[in-house]
């Protein structure tokens, strides 16, 4: 059966909504925090979602990560990024960055022009038995990430399946993150595999979302859906709406976090730091390793 024939039997409603306030984190940058703020600690198999906006020199200076995957999608200007293997590439509006940091990684996110930077990132858990692998990039170009659009509906496939367009991303953590814009007077109905987890955060506009007398839900709000076979949104206002739908299927596992490590057990999180600060198993590069961007900007 194609995805067009496809029939929402069971359309999820709103579970949860929040607003995500702005608060400050790495070095003068400013995130609105929605997965991850103490109300929603976790939703399996996401740790984080933050809505960020950096201006330089403000940054995410040199920080490691171990356990999960950090997934970047940039909105508006750029970040460059550079990790203690020499990996180093600027991102752009548009463009998508999916680190598997594995059993490790140490990198910075830093603006790479002038003027406000925006994007999402996202943290995706990693299964147990995939913690500890080797680091990975899938890296994608705006104008390479698939897009289709029907009956006013225009969708951005940055990871799984939407109007027969399919993302080239690996996702280790099965996770569709899809990057809807609904004009004026459209409606959209996307499949989501039932026993996923599944959310939609606003970027820009208003939306309804779940039961079509609902209340409109308007930018900076992650809305937890409940269970089901796929979500209908409408977009009831007479301004473009834009938001992104992503979905993982749950680990189900314990979740031991320590700031940018994330594992199962507190053993395993004590050796974790224990590997950072001996520079040991994956983060040997760590010892001689500083960013360009920390070394310029004296930190
Ligand atoms: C981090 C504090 C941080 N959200 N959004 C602590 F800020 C970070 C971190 C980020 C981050 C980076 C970008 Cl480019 C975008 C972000 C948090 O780098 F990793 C820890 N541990
Ligand atoms: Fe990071």
């Amino acid at each position: 059966m194609t995805q067009q024939e496809f029939k929402i039997k069971e359309p999820r409603l709103v579970s949860r909504k929040f607003l995500a306030r702005p608060q400050h984190e790495g070095v003068g940058a400013v995130v609105r925090r929605s997965i991850g703020r103490f109300e929603l600690k976790y939703f399996d198999p996401f740790l984080v979602l933050d809505e960020f906006s950096v201006t330089a020199p403000a940054g995410f200076p040199d920080h490691p990560h171990r356990g999960f995957e950090t997934v970047t999608y940039m909105l508006q200007g750029a970040v460059t990024h550079e990790d203690f293997e020499g990996h180093k590439g600027t991102i752009e509006a548009g463009d998508l960055q999916w680190m598997t940091a594995g059993r490790g990684i140490v990198h910075s996110e830093m603006p790479a022009s002038q003027g406000t930077q925006k994007g999402l990132q996202l943290w995706i858990n990693l299964a147990s038995q995939n913690k500890m692998i080797e680091p990975k990039y899938q890296e994608i170009l705006s104008k390479d990430i698939g897009e289709a659009m029907k009956d006013g509906v225009k969708v951005r496939v940055i990871a799984g399946e939407a109007l027969g367009i399919k993302s080239p991303i690996y996702t280790r953590t099965p996770t569709m993150y899809l990057d809807f814009i609904l004009k004026p007077g459209s409606h959209l109905q996307q499949p989501i595999p039932k026993s996923w987890n599944a959310f939609v955060y606003v970027l820009e506009g208003e939306g309804i979302f779940g039961n079509q007398k609902s209340q409109p839900i308007s930018s900076h709000h992650i809305l937890l859906l409940g269970s089901g076979d796929g979500l209908e949104a409408w977009n009831k206002s007479s301004k473009q709406l834009r938001f992104i739908l992503v979905g993982g299927e749950p680990l189900g596992e314990p979740v031991v976090q320590f700031g940018p490590f994330v594992m199962n057990t507190q053993e395993e999180i004590d050796q974790t730091i224990d590997d950072f600060e001996n520079y040991a198993n994956g983060f040997e590069k760590a010892r001689q390793w500083r960013s360009q961007s920390a070394l310029s900007l004296d930190y």
